[in-house]
């Protein structure tokens, strides 16, 4: 997996006409990075926060979170870029928000929230020809441009490091889950987060009854035969992966309603 260098973000920023950054709706705070937005405030462009995976939760809590994060100042869009709700609506947001032609979108956040499926959604094609960015040196490989329609163009950037992000959000999207390298920690703090705001989560997502987080992971390694070789001891670095994976993919289901 490849992130962002806050140095080529910085300088994409400084180019672009419109910064999107997007948000896991399940939990915006989370995936909302400070230190990106005070650097598009900085450059004074015009920044779009967009709430994606829409379809995870409830519309209630969608609007919540938009009239919340509104209240704070912020411009909010949600969207769903897989089931393809509110998408023509960012895409006439943008248009409506770029003076001139042509224009070009920075899309950035941090790692798995969903940017090049919000891309994806709004050229309404997947895996059509990209380009690099022209003269982009080795590290920013990663960076591609993308035409919307003539005169609209859309670049992509692999996740930012979410150095300021709240714990374990470093962890879980820092890295592959198969790359962490002690997985428990971010897992067992996924699972109390999971529990909280939907005690029935774990149930839900391995048929266990089981509320303390550490236990969870020794169950749903000795469910599927995770044991180490010599000492039979539960694998708990694996079911940790596995926990971590589910969240991504929403098995492990939960969202974190919008402040009151
Ligand atoms: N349920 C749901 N899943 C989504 C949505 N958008 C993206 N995903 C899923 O989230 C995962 C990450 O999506 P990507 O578009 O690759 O995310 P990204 O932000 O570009 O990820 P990086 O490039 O690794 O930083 C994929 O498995 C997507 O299918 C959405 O609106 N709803
Ligand atoms: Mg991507």
């Amino acid at each position: 997996m490849r992130l962002a260098s806050w140095r080529v973000i910085t300088r994409l920023v400084r180019s672009a006409d419109v910064v999107v950054e997007v948000v896991d709706i399940r939990d915006p705070l989370s995936t909302m990075s400070r230190r990106l937005e005070r650097m598009v405030r900085a450059f004074d462009r015009a920044l779009l926060v967009v709430l994606n995976k829409c379809d995870l939760v409830p519309r209630g809590v969608a609007e919540g979170w938009k009239a919340y994060l509104e209240g704070r100042g912020y411009r909010v869009m949600y969207v769903s870029a897989t089931s393809r709700l509110g998408t023509r609506m960012l895409r006439g947001w943008i248009k409506a928000e770029a003076p001139y032609k042509p224009f070009t979108v920075v899309v950035v956040g941090y790692p798995k929230t969903g940017k090049s499926s919000v891309i994806n959604a709004l050229r309404g094609r997947k895996g059509a020809s990209t380009s690099p960015i022209p003269g982009s040196p080795g590290y920013t490989r990663g960076v591609q441009i993308l035409k919307v329609e003539e005169g609209f163009y859309m670049i992509d950037t692999p996740g930012i490091i979410p150095v300021d992000g709240p714990w374990p959000e470093a962890i879980i999207r820092g890295k592959a889950p198969e790359e962490i390298p002690d997985p428990v920690p971010a897992a067992v703090a996924l699972i109390e987060r999971a529990l909280k705001y939907n005690p029935n989560s774990v149930r839900d997502a391995y048929g266990i009854e089981e509320t303390d987080p550490y236990r969870v992971l020794e169950l749903i390694a000795l469910k599927r035969g995770w044991k180490y070789k010599i000492t039979g001891e539960p694998l708990i670095e694996e079911a940790a992966r596995t926990v971590i994976r589910d969240y991504h993919t929403a098995k492990l289901y939960f969202y974190v309603p919008p402040p009151i």
